[in-house]
């Protein structure tokens, strides 16, 4: 722990923040040491089903700047446990529970709070832990306890409306995975909705200043994928330009405030070790261009197929730590068995995931879906799958998996009200102007130079753009 240079003491209001040394101990210790001001507040709340929960933990620092953290608590009952954690290195024993703060979230200066996690079980009771230490000093600043009796909210709570004139990065910030939900800045759940290029290899000219404007203001979009396929013409044939590519479009999304998805488009062959060495290659370069960016998500294999889930896994555990070493911080997406499919297209489904997940925090796992193709079966396997993975649907079309046909209005309102109801993020295949039912510009689109209104719009393009245009539901507190 790093203390500054002897300066005066900071008064403290609240009792016991001035760390728990005896006298003789501050004798002991040098004098920077002695006046170091501590203490914390901390507020947990739960979210508890039959016996499982989510407990949301703030930390706040009361005392003087620190660079790194432990926060101690004990469960007042012994049949509780932390199964997963996120934003710290959770750990337990007996009833005891430590959080030590990663890289990122060590700095905490004075006033300053970090929100952390967990997913827990219980078998008789789940009281909140009343009792909480940072750095072994008390966290008497003022603790919140929510009775545990407290049911579940069933709707969110009312929300204070954004700001207006805030753009969907300016409001959320970097983002981070709470639990299965993906939290904004304040820790609190959102759902991201926005478009996905089309190939770039094929469609580079649908993505210029007019129609990423239009994107941003006229279709609100909150999020905007890039699909780099590998193969097909794609990053194989011209790793420079594409990897050049990708960044240039990301710095577009940015000075939009949009969130970019850098979608690494593997598809043929499905087997995702195929590209590994591409993968790595890829990532190293575009994660050390955007590491200070709060707005990239890196979403891994767009659709493994053909493969078994350990495989899929093996590629994920050799390309996140590739990310993480410069970007530590930033969400990645793991694409799923049976072309993002969960597993279920290649009859299996997503407790293959649970029972073997990735050696990572912070990650989710993706979902696709063709409305007119796939349906209730689907969905239903969505809806157990929510209950305990993180999911991003980073593809689907409203039509057939070909990506051509008429649009399923009735899929596809069903789709996506199950999204919303889960807060789970999408983005539409596709934002181009390709001859096919899924292309959201009707062709010839790209020659111009409007991309606004409706007039522009293929039928698949006039239901997404008043989906993704209704007002976003960000908590800001
Ligand atoms: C489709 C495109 C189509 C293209 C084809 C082959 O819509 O124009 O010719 O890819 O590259 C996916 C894939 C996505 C597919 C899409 C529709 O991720 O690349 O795009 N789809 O078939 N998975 C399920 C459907």
């Amino acid at each position: 722990m790093k203390h500054p240079p002897s300066r005066p003491r900071r008064l403290l209001v609240a009792a016991g923040a001035v760390g728990a040394l005896t006298l003789g101990a501050l004798a002991a210790l040098p004098a920077s040491n002695a006046m170091a001001a501590t203490g914390c507040s901390v507020t947990y709340t739960t979210n508890s089903w039959s016996n499982g929960f989510t407990a949301n933990v703030t930390v706040t620092n009361l005392g003087d700047a620190i660079g790194n953290w432990t926060l101690g608590f004990s469960f007042p009952d012994s049949g509780q446990r932390v199964t997963q954690g996120w934003s710290a290195t959770w750990s337990q024993s007996g009833n005891a529970v430590t959080a030590r703060s990663e890289s990122w979230n060590g700095n905490l200066a004075t006033g300053a709070s970090t929100s952390i996690g967990f997913n827990g079980s219980f078998t008789g009771s789940n009281p909140s832990p009343t009792a909480f230490t940072l750095n072994g000093v008390p966290c008497t600043g003022s603790t919140t306890t929510p009775p545990p009796t407290t049911p579940p909210p069933t709707s969110p709570p009312p929300t204070t409306p954004p700001p207006t004139g805030q753009t969907p990065v300016q409001i959320n910030g970097q983002l981070r995975v709470c639990g299965v939900n993906l939290c904004n800045q304040y820790g609190r759940p959102i759902q991201l909705r926005g478009m996905s290029t089309h190939g770039i290899q094929w469609f580079d000219n649908c993505y210029n200043n007019a129609s990423l404007d239009a994107l941003a203001t006229d279709w609100r979009a909150d999020l905007f994928r890039i699909a780099m396929y590998v193969q097909e013409q794609g990053y194989e044939t011209d790793p420079a330009r594409f990897t050049n590519r990708v960044n240039t479009l990301v710095e577009e999304a940015t000075r939009r405030g949009m969130y970019a998805m850098i979608d690494f488009h593997l598809l043929t062959p499905g087997d995702p070790m195929f590209n590994l060495e591409r993968a790595k290659t890829f990532f190293a370069a575009v994660s050390a261009r955007h590491a200070s960016k709060n707005n990239v998500i890196y979403e891994i294999a767009n659709e493994p197929n053909g493969v078994s889930w350990s495989t899929i896994k093996n590629y994920a555990d050799q390309v996140i730590p590739v990310i993480r070493a410069n970007d530590p911080d930033a969400v990645v997406i793991v694409g799923t068995r049976g072309w993002s499919s969960l597993g279920v297209s290649e009859g299996a489904n997503h407790t293959e995931i649970v029972n073997n997940p990735v050696n990572a925090s912070n990650v989710m796992y993706a979902f696709h879906f063709y409305a007119a193709s796939h349906r209730d079966n689907y969905r239903a396997e969505v809806e157990r799958a929510a209950a305990r993975l993180p999911l991003f649907v980073t593809e689907f079309g409203t039509v057939d998996y070909t990506g051509d046909g008429g649009v399923d209005l009735a899929s596809s309102t069903q789709w996506l009200d199950l999204l919303d109801r889960l807060k789970i993020g999408y983005a539409n295949w596709t934002f181009s102007d390709k001859a096919e039912g899924s292309a959201a510009l009707r062709p010839g689109t790209c020659n111009g130079s409007n991309y606004t209104g409706t007039s522009v719009l293929t039928p698949s393009g006039v239901f997404m753009r008043e989906r993704i245009r209704t007002p976003d539901n960000f908590p800001t507190s």
